[in-house]
């Protein structure tokens, strides 16, 4: 097998990452930066998104010698229906996420289930006031039977629009009405989606480009957010609390267990079973001091940002982590788990546990998790752990380092309550310019850039200009692992930041949890538009994904940008074989709904690109820039 020609110091700029690497290489395993070079040159057809297999007519590639398919599309056709296919993924995988949590909530709604609780009533009945569900002198569980029924409503199509469609200012709903954008329903936006990418049906660019933007409208403003609001209902909504990170989390002495993939509804119950003095008692007489949990990827940052649980470490960590030697089991439920993991599992004594019919590994062991069960398999899961220290050798074990400490727990309730109430402290430091404005960096890890490095630098680079930065998903782990999510980083923030974050007692970059939780991202602008009384693109406002590797990464920049807010990307998505839609994205965007995308791949000028945006829109809004 072909190793990677690149040392562990351009692969990644994390000490556990460079230890992890040089076992890997000690102990004969492959990982993602050796099959990524395997792969390498990548195909240049699919890279500019003109390879179309949308029919057997094809597959049809474009060139200068065959500008067009045997059906006749050109380009900008091919490269529309494949991005507004991609894009169709990531819309699915969040919205499919935040069903199954309605259908938790359902499940304890009606009583059909005593494993799963409504953790947090208080949100539960304002969300259902929200929504136009009475509330008054009924029980609990009927107001959640309805609130349930309400959110199932918003995946089919039985109503105009989506719900929560009312945090949306006026004039963005205006604006999505006007362009014919309104998401109707989750399901439907993305079926029709699939369906105007049939041959023959959708075969102009931008047309297909504004169902594109609907649809991922849906997934942004109901899907995710319907997600993030259950996983609050039923396992309580965040507040700031302390945590650690890296993989020096894992612990030589315990029996390890680490979960993995998206869904609270899986790892909430592995961590109550971890707690279980029963089974903490049958660890101990296997030898181990304890049973630990810790967290990788989203799932983790449900985990930590709810219950403190660490974290690992983000994509390019997971199979590092394994390659400890330490870790029993692996417990996945779905999203973002390389298949990679069962392998190089193999090469120790970890398993792969997974729990979702959706989501099957070849050569992992299935303990499938349902409403009525959770509690049960989750104990299984933690009995199976056990056992497997026993098969542990301590002579391969190397874990590397101290971990580092974060603070989490940033909700926009908890928020509110660090301003002391109200968005006003906020909104008067936009307008001092002590913060000059705020910017969400989420999402990935690709091994095509040095691990973490644009997600670090991009994070100090902008805290530097008195930006206050919001981090979700992989990214957090690595502004976390920079020590930047603790109160003391304001060192490294300009004046004003640094004075505002200081007098709150809350760092310069605040945790705001999983991928779908950048639902609470999007609710935050809309609550600052609202408050100040213009639409969401007139803020000083951006996002920005610089090592994005995932198609949920580009539904979610898409979400962003048709909400109004400018998105940088670390690279284009497979597009540029098109002109319509590249154009589309960098700029004619701009005219339709007020943001676009932005592309550099330095995390020290995309800052720059970023900093110029708010400039302007300060500028706008009549602020000094
Ligand atoms: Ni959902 S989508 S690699 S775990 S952030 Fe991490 Fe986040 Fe990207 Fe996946
Ligand atoms: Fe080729 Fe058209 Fe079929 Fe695509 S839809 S494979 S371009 S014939």
């Amino acid at each position: 097998m072909a190793k990677t020609t690149k040392t562990v110091e351009e692969m990644s700029i994390w000490e556990d990452a460079h230890q992890m690497l040089r076992k890997a290489e000690r102990d004969g395993i492959e990982t993602a930066w050796d099959r990524l070079e395997q792969q390498t040159p990548h195909c240049k057809f699919g890279e500019s998104g003109v390879c179309c297999r949308i029919c057997t007519m094809g597959p049809c590639r474009i060139s200068k010698k065959a500008p067009l398919g045997v059906c006749g599309a050109d380009a900008d056709v091919i490269v529309a229906r494949n991005f507004g296919r991609f894009l169709a993924g990531g819309a699915a995988g969040h919205s499919d996420h935040g069903r199954d949590c309605i259908e938790a909530f359902h499940a304890v709604a009606h009583g059909k289930t005593k494993d799963y609780h409504i953790q947090d009533s208080k949100k539960m009945l304002r969300i259902a006031e929200e929504l136009g569900i009475a509330t008054e002198n009924r029980e609990l569980l009927d107001v959640a039977k309805d609130l349930a029924d309400k959110f199932f409503d918003s995946f089919g199509s039985k109503h105009e629009e989506v719900c929560f469609i009312n945090r949306v200012p006026e004039k963005q709903q205006e604006n999505w009405k006007n362009l014919g954008i309104m998401p109707r329903g989750v399901d439907r936006e993305i079926t029709e989606m699939m369906h105007r990418t049939h041959m023959g049906c959708d075969n102009d660019a931008s047309n297909t480009m504004l169902q594109a933007a609907r649809m991922c409208l849906g997934d942004g403003w109901a899907g995710s957010m319907i997600a993030t609001e259950v996983s609050d209902i039923l396992f309580g909504t965040p507040s700031p609390r302390k945590a650690q990170v890296n993989l020096g989390v894992l612990k030589k002495d315990q029996v390890n267990i680490l979960v993995h993939g998206h869904n609270p509804i899986v790892s909430e119950k592995i961590l109550e079973a971890v707690n279980e003095q029963e089974l903490i008692d049958l660890a101990k007489t296997k030898g181990a001091k304890g049973i630990n949990l810790a967290g990788l990827c989203c799932t983790g940052n449900e985990l930590m940002m709810r219950q403190g649980i660490p974290m690992a470490g983000n994509h390019l960590m997971t199979e590092l982590a394994i390659i400890t030697g330490a870790v029993e089991i692996i417990v996945v439920d779905y999203q973002c788990i390389m298949p990679s993991l069962v392998q190089v599992g193999n090469c120790y004594h970890t398993k792969m546990i997974t729990t979702a019919d959706k989501a099957k590994f070849t050569g992992a062991e299935h303990v499938k998790f349902e409403m009525h069960n959770g509690m049960e398999q989750a104990r299984k899961v933690v009995r199976m752990a056990i056992e497997r220290y026993g098969m542990r050798n301590q002579d391969r074990v190397e874990i590397p380092g101290e971990p580092v400490d974060i603070m989490t727990g940033f909700s926009n309730e908890a928020l509110l309550d660090a301003l002391g109430g109200s968005l006003t402290p906020l909104i008067d430091a936009i307008k001092a310019g002590k913060i000059r404005g705020v910017v969400g960096i989420v999402g990935c890890n690709n091994p095509k850039y040095k691990h973490d490095y644009c997600n670090v630098n991009l994070t100090r680079e902008l805290i530097k200009k008195d930006i206050l930065v919001i981090v979700t998903g992989c990214v957090t782990t690595a502004a976390g692992k920079a020590g930047l999510l603790v109160p003391e980083s304001i060192e490294q923030a300009g004046p004003g930041l640094r004075e505002i974050c200081g007098s709150l007692g809350i760092p310069p970059v605040i945790h705001m949890g999983s991928c779908v939780d950048n639902a609470r991202i999007l609710q935050l602008a809309a609550l600052l538009a609202n408050e100040i009384g213009v639409a969401i693109s007139d803020l000083p406002l951006a996002a920005s994904s610089p090592e994005w590797y995932s198609e949920k990464a580009a539904t979610i920049g898409t979400y962003a940008v048709a909400s109004g807010i400018y998105t940088h990307l670390g690279h284009p998505p497979n597009i540029t074989g098109s002109p319509i839609v590249t154009n589309l994205a960098l700029s004619g965007l701009d005219d339709l709904v007020g943001a676009c995308f932005g592309i550099e791949p330095d995390p020290f000028k995309a800052a720059e690109l970023i900093n110029e945006r708010i400039k302007a829109k300060r500028k706008g809004l009549g602020l000094e820039e």
